[in-house]
């Protein structure tokens, strides 16, 4: 059943607090802006929600931030690579391109969560397909 816990859960592919910034849109090159946001992925579709300035704390007290989309990405014909040093001076960023031509960076601090979110989105891509 779709009801069920666990169904849900597994449909829930991911969901934290990233930073990331728009580089692209849809083939133009845009200045950069980073923001910390919640960020869910499911179905393969990428949500960033309204910046959360800084962490899951803040977005508790702006609880906007948690329902309101600024960007949804459809990940399926997205690449997603390491970003080269030329891409930015920050440390563990993931470069993701959509098929409109819409590039994004993505950036946390710890390696270990970027490399979660790596696997989980490169593992979206793989399920979906090209067609
Ligand atoms: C940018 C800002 C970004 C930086 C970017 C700068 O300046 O400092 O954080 O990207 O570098 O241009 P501004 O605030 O004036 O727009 P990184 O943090 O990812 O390095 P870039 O021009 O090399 O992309």
């Amino acid at each position: 059943s779709i009801f069920c816990p666990e169904h849900l859960l597994k449909s829930l592919e991911k969901a934290g607090v990233l930073n990331r910034t728009r580089t692209m849109d849809r083939g133009k090159r845009i200045r950069k802006n980073w923001s910390s946001s919640w960020t869910v992925l499911e179905g393969g579709i990428l949500t960033f929600f309204k910046d959360s300035k800084h962490s899951a704390a803040g977005a508790l007290r702006h609880p906007s931030t948690l329902t309101t989309p600024e960007h949804t990405l459809e990940l399926r014909g997205a690449t997603l690579a390491w970003a080269g040093r030329d891409k930015s001076s920050r440390k563990h960023v993931l470069e993701l391109r959509t098929r409109e031509g819409s590039e994004f960076l993505i950036q946390h601090d710890s390696d270990g969560i970027i490399a979660a979110w790596h696997k989980a989105i490169a593992d979206s891509i793989g399920r979906l397909g090209t067609d």
